[in-house]
């Protein structure tokens, strides 16, 4: 049974003290660092009930608001296959943080146990990891109390990116069995990519030098010690990398900067040169950006969308190169959000498929193919390979120099990506193979296709419930009538195409509109939104 004593104890040292109602969103729990004690609390002992029901594997907990400001924060789990939190499993999460007792935790979590038939005679493993934040400290240590109620066997990764945190809990369960995925170490992690990247890079020149944002966080530290595994094949100039520097995270910098303001970072314009090469993280390094200057000092963004263009038509061609292209399912998954220009020249390629906002959505849809690129827009990505086409490609018999070369670049390639979830660095070193086997810069690489002007506004209403959305949220089924008007305007608009949908993370519902001219989107946008209203 549950050790009710010593969760009691515990318990008490952490009390629910604020009246917020807190929710197991898309991102986790994340709210303002100092409301969050209890919470972080109740997720170390529901992590560990995790690894019991999961027979005792390894389950990852991550403490970050990845792009939010600097005082936010929060904490998602992650499951033993380096995945996401199993959704059943959200909802109780949000039970448990709103109990505003201890007597009432308790009695949640007894008929939780219950409910779940939970063996709790198995052992109980976590791993855990946290960002730059101030409040994180003392976060960890509320989690800490909570594993030790639970009596969980407990790994401190530190300070590190919440892509290694995934990969170290895929590393731990998949240890000395077929599927080993790595060492489990950040050490481990950064060998795998990087022996990976040099072989793909053999006989290419060496990339001129990317200036990297972190963002003043997590993603600073990290990519120092992986430009040191990597030293003179990539040369990576590191910027906004003071991660003591109080306000300093995610401001005016970062990956989700550059995306909603279409803006160079301000700390950036004296650095970067024309035509050079610039990419920006995010501040728990799972988003990724790049942009450049033009010849007339023109700021351009290539963003998730560019980045899945890039890479799955390189993939394609790798696999017909291999001769493999009658055995291997390739597929792109994308959201509504994706630009309509991304869409239409993926589509003459390979096989798109559009599903609702978040990566647990995205991640899904891409283990249906053997193959499945994805990356949203705000630059969260992945490729998935499937187990059987890694086997397929170790055991393959080339009979052909061409095929055998394409064979072992499709192998690098599944070292090289991290397919537990998007990893800005990973993707970095990703991005950076398929241009230097392109012969690409940011210009040729931009000139892929066109992006069409688009606009993201938010807007305020009584009750963003009442927003119901169906056709991977393309589509509003209520409030009733809506969705007629947004049809009426977006034909008055040359290439009009616009959505609107409640959002997972923010109390707002958020319009997309896009149009063949930049005037025409904002004017799109702004009428629905008052529509909406
Ligand atoms: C979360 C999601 C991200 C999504 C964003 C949309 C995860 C790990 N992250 O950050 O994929 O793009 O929410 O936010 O699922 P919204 O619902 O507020 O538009
Ligand atoms: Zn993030």
């Amino acid at each position: 049974s549950l050790p009710l004593g010593k969760i009691t104890l515990f318990s008490d040292l952490h009390p629910k003290l604020y009246p917020a109602y807190f929710n197991y969103g898309t991102a986790g729990f994340r709210m303002p660092g100092k409301v969050l004690d209890s919470v972080l609390f109740r997720v170390g002992i529901l992590a560990g009930l995790r690894s019991k029901k999961m027979d005792g594997k390894t389950v990852g907990i991550m403490v970050t608001a990845s792009h939010n400001p600097e005082t936010d924060n929060g904490v998602k789990m992650v499951d033993p296959r380096g995945e996401m939190l199993d959704s059943s499993w959200e909802v109780y999460a949000t039970t448990l943080a709103n109990s505003s007792t201890t007597e009432m935790f308790l009695s949640t979590l007894e008929e939780f146990v219950e409910a779940e038939k939970i063996d709790l005679s198995k052992p109980a493993r976590v791993v855990y990891a946290r960002d730059t934040r101030p409040s994180g400290p003392a976060l960890v240590a509320a989690l800490e109390d909570g594993f030790a109620a639970i009596g969980a066997e407990a790994r401190n990764a530190g300070i590190t990116t919440t892509p290694i945190l995934h990969y170290l809990v895929k590393a731990i369960n998949t240890k000395g069995t077929e599927e080993c995925f790595g060492d489990d170490s950040e050490h481990g992690y950064f060998t795998k990519l990087s022996e990976a990247f040099k072989k793909l890079l053999l006989g290419k020149p060496t990339p001129s030098p990317l200036v990297i944002d972190c963002a003043n966080g997590v993603g600073a530290p990290i990519a120092a010690k992986l430009a040191q595994y990597l030293a003179a094949s990539m040369p990576m100039l590191l910027t906004n990398t003071a991660i003591d520097n109080p306000g300093a995270l995610n401001n005016l910098c970062g990956a989700d900067y550059i995306k909603t303001t279409q803006k160079i970072p301000p700390s950036l314009m004296t650095v970067l040169q024309p035509g050079q090469r610039a990419c920006s993280l995010d501040g728990d390094a799972d988003r990724l950006m790049y942009y450049y200057l033009d010849s007339r000092g023109q700021y351009h963004m290539l963003d998730g969308d560019k980045i899945a263009a890039l890479v799955a038509s390189f993939i394609v061609e790798l696999v017909k190169a291999a001769g493999l292209e009658n055995r291997i399912k390739i597929g792109v998954v994308q959201t509504a959000y994706a630009n309509g220009s991304s869409t239409k020249y993926l589509s003459t390629r390979l096989p798109v498929k559009c599903v609702s906002t978040g990566v647990k959505h995205l991640h899904h849809a891409a283990e249906h193919y053997d193959v499945g690129i994805y990356f949203e827009a705000n630059g969260h990505g992945t490729v998935l390979f499937s187990q059987q086409i890694q086997n397929i490609l170790s055991g393959c018999q080339p009979s052909t120099l061409a095929q055998s070369i394409a064979i072992n670049h499709l192998i690098n390639l599944a070292q090289l990506i991290n397919q537990t979830v998007g990893d800005a660095l990973s993707d970095m070193l990703l991005v950076e193979v398929v241009l230097a086997h392109r012969s690409y810069g940011c210009v040729e690489w931009d000139s892929l296709y066109t992006d069409l002007p688009n606009r993201l506004v938010k807007v305020l209403v009584e009750d963003r419930n009442i927003f119901k959305t169906e056709d991977a949220e393309r589509r509003l089924v209520s409030p009733p009538g809506l969705q007629e008007k947004i049809n009426d305007l977006s034909h008055k608009y040359d290439s009009g195409r616009s959505f609107v949908r409640p959002s997972g993370t923010e109390d707002v519902v958020r319009v997309y509109a896009e149009a063949a001219t930049k005037q025409q989107a904002d004017e799109l946008a702004f009428r629905i939104a008052g529509v909406v209203y």
